[in-house]
């Protein structure tokens, strides 16, 4: 027997049992006084609202199927190479379907430096064409200070495209030997 259904037609059908109506009389006193009754705590406005984004949050950057991330590669240092610290050079190349704002590196995940792409590479012209644009300055290159320190690093060049899409085109280990007595 749905009670509710029963105050709303206000009749009972059907032969009822004294067990019956004794399981109808315990569900009306839960449907009284239960859950679906109003209480004190359900008149609290004090709750705390529901987490809204706050003003000082970036707004989504909306997703562009079409656009491809930009890729390359990290030319120098070598992997695995041993220098003797101070500045060293990275170098390497990036392209992307429309163009290719900087290339940023990171030294053991900290950002230390963004480069412009001013090196031509006449080399990427017969194997990406279509990536060229009607130049060769693909090219990226720029200075590194890796201290003195006798540690190993790792470099890590991002690329990011016009619309701001990254990827990450290498990252290798080079460590910094110890000063020679
Ligand atoms: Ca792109």
């Amino acid at each position: 027997m749905n009670v509710k259904q029963w105050l709303v037609n206000g009749t009972l059908t059907g032969a009822m049992t004294p067990a019956a109506i004794l399981a109808i009389s315990a569900s009306l006193l839960t449907f009284a006084c239960g859950s679906d009754a109003p209480n004190a705590s359900d008149a609290k406005t004090d709750q705390p609202a529901a987490a809204q984004p706050s003003a000082s949050q970036p707004p989504a950057t909306a997703p562009n199927p079409s656009n491809e991330l930009p890729f390359g590669r990290m030319d120098q240092p070598m992997a695995d190479a041993v220098v003797n610290g101070g500045t060293v050079i990275a170098s390497g190349w990036a392209v992307d379907d429309s163009a290719v704002r900087e290339v940023r590196l990171y030294i053991d995940s900290h950002f230390r430096v963004a480069t412009k792409l001013t090196v031509p590479r006449a080399d990427l012209t017969g194997a990406l064409p279509s990536y060229m644009h009607g130049n060769n300055i693909h090219g990226w290159a720029t200075e590194l200070d890796l201290g003195t320190s006798p540690a190993a690093h790792t470099i890590l060049a991002q690329a990011v495209d016009d619309q701001g899409a990254t990827h990450d085109i290498g990252s290798i280990t080079v460590t910094v030997a110890a000063a020679k007595p």
